[in-house]
């Protein structure tokens, strides 16, 4: 009698997902023992997510914060397809190179901003943050000054998952338990005026006393011992945390007062997701080096870069012995044609553009609509990137407790209602891809006013 074929069906995947597959960031006892393993996304297109179950989702978050020109475009595909047909892969070690390579790295020179004209190539934000750590300390050794290896940081920042870029992030939850951070890596507080202000400050003085804090940690360490600063402009995975104005002038003039390199990191604000190709030109930062990642191929496959400024290229390539650094997968051929091609479909479509002058500014007026909700304390949003803080009391910007619970129910009722919004704590955070129109901008405002008033619900909260 033939065998039963394997049917591929919700509960198979489900169970071999339970008894083999280890997620990231997972609570596996409640994962697997709790909820019977994860739900199975097997389709996209556009803006919406399919599961196995057919159940149709609208992606706020582009995935995670990276599928920038929507799902299913087949532009990128075939630039895959093409590539791996003609040269799958070589590596660009040992004085070898590969026209995508080399192509994407002067396609980035173009786009970026001004004297960033070298790319050093990984295959995701993590790698990229542990080379820029290498490029800094390397940079300070041909310098003279090797003490110079210490870098400083922020909490709530996310720079990835190794070990070192774990060190550069800020969050807590990541360190403890695994002897991190790593020595010569220095936390201060984020530019986050909705939990750090002080009652009556205002968003520009509290900018500026952001700042403050890390000139204080430079001062503290010693000028001569600070490499670097690196920061998100526009912190992402910590809660879409937007600095106030003020914050990134004073940053800018004391990396250059105490000599310290400027490290942007635009894995997530890369790409026109700010309604600018970088968020540097919106904030008017000039870094030193530049974190690249998710969206510089809409995610379709990995790849990451560091951009390099000429200030620091000019040094690393006067210095003698070779910089013992790299990956099997730095400039694959294959990522870099679809990062070309992707970057391609970004200027075709004025995906920048429509960020900045249609979409951007009508996400913003609607997530103004859910102000008077009243669990909402504050909504603010930069381009495609938006959060809406949840609180029990306006006023006084006071949280819930447990700080993450209320966000968990808005986020769970979300999920059931067709729109994938993410939690931070308690704030829900948003990063829809940039094709997005305004119509669906429009539902997927009306599904999260739907959700909030069903989590003010499970709360007792009259509406
Ligand atoms: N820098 C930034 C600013 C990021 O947001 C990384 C570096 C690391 O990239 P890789 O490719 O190594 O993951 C990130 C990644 C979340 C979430 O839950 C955010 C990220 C990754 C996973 C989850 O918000 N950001």
């Amino acid at each position: 009698m033939p065998s039963e074929p394997i049917r591929n069906t919700t509960a198979r995947w489900r169970a071999l997902d339970v008894r083999h597959h280890l997620s990231p960031f997972a609570d596996y006892k409640s994962l697997k023992q709790d909820e019977g393993g994860s739900r199975i996304i097997t389709q996209a297109e556009g803006i919406y997510l399919t599961d196995s179950e057919g159940h149709r989702l609208l992606d706020g978050m582009a995935g995670l914060w990276c599928v920038n020109v929507g799902y299913g475009r087949a532009e990128l595909a075939e630039a895959a397809y093409r590539q791996m047909l003609e040269l799958p892969y070589y590596n660009t070690f040992f004085k070898t190179a590969t026209p995508p390579a080399v192509e994407l790295s002067e396609k980035l020179a173009e786009i970026a901003p001004e004297g960033l004209n070298r790319a050093f190539f990984g295959s995701s934000g993590s790698e990229s943050n542990d080379s820029v750590v290498r490029l800094v300390r390397r940079y300070w050794n041909l310098r003279g000054q090797p003490e110079k290896s210490h870098i400083v940081s922020r909490t709530y920042a996310y720079h990835g998952s190794t070990m070192a870029s774990a060190s550069l992030g800020g969050m807590v939850g990541m360190q403890e338990g695994f002897g991190l951070p790593l020595p010569g890596f220095h936390h201060v507080m984020p530019p986050y005026w909705f939990d750090f202000a002080e009652a009556g400050e205002t968003p520009a003085d509290f900018g500026r006393r952001a700042a403050k804090a890390v000139e204080d940690k430079i001062l503290e360490i010693g000028p001569d011992k600070v490499g670097a600063f690196i920061g998100e402009p526009i912190q992402g995975a910590g809660g879409v945390i937007i600095p106030p104005e003020t914050y990134w002038p004073e940053i800018q003039r004391i990396c250059s007062q105490y000599d310290v390199l400027l490290v942007a990191d635009e894995v997530i604000c890369g790409f026109g997701r700010t309604g600018r190709w970088f968020a540097s030109e919106a904030f008017g930062i000039a870094p030193d080096l530049m974190t690249l990642a998710k969206g510089i191929t809409s995610g379709y496959v990995p790849l990451s870069a560091v951009l390099v400024s000429d200030k620091v290229g000019e040094v690393l390539e006067s210095g003698e012995g070779e910089f013992a650094h790299g990956y099997t997968y730095s400039g694959h051929p294959v990522a870099c044609a679809v990062a070309l091609a992707n970057i391609a479909l970004i200027e075709r479509d004025g995906l920048v553009e429509k960020v900045r002058h249609e979409t951007g500014p009508y996400l913003a007026e609607c997530l103004q609509s859910l102000s008077d909700h009243p669990l909402v304390g504050q909504v603010r949003s930069f381009g495609l990137l938006g959060a809406i803080e949840l609180v029990e009391d306006k006023a006084s910007r006071k949280h819930f407790e447990p700080l993450g619970r209320v966000g968990t129910l808005c986020r769970d009722h979300c999920f059931q209602n067709g729109l994938v919004m993410r939690a931070v704590r308690d704030g829900m955070v948003l990063s829809p891809p940039l094709i997005i129109e305004t119509a669906e901008i429009d539902a997927l405002v009306e599904t999260a006013r739907r959700c909030l008033d069903l989590t003010a619900k499970d709360l007792g909260i009259a509406l």
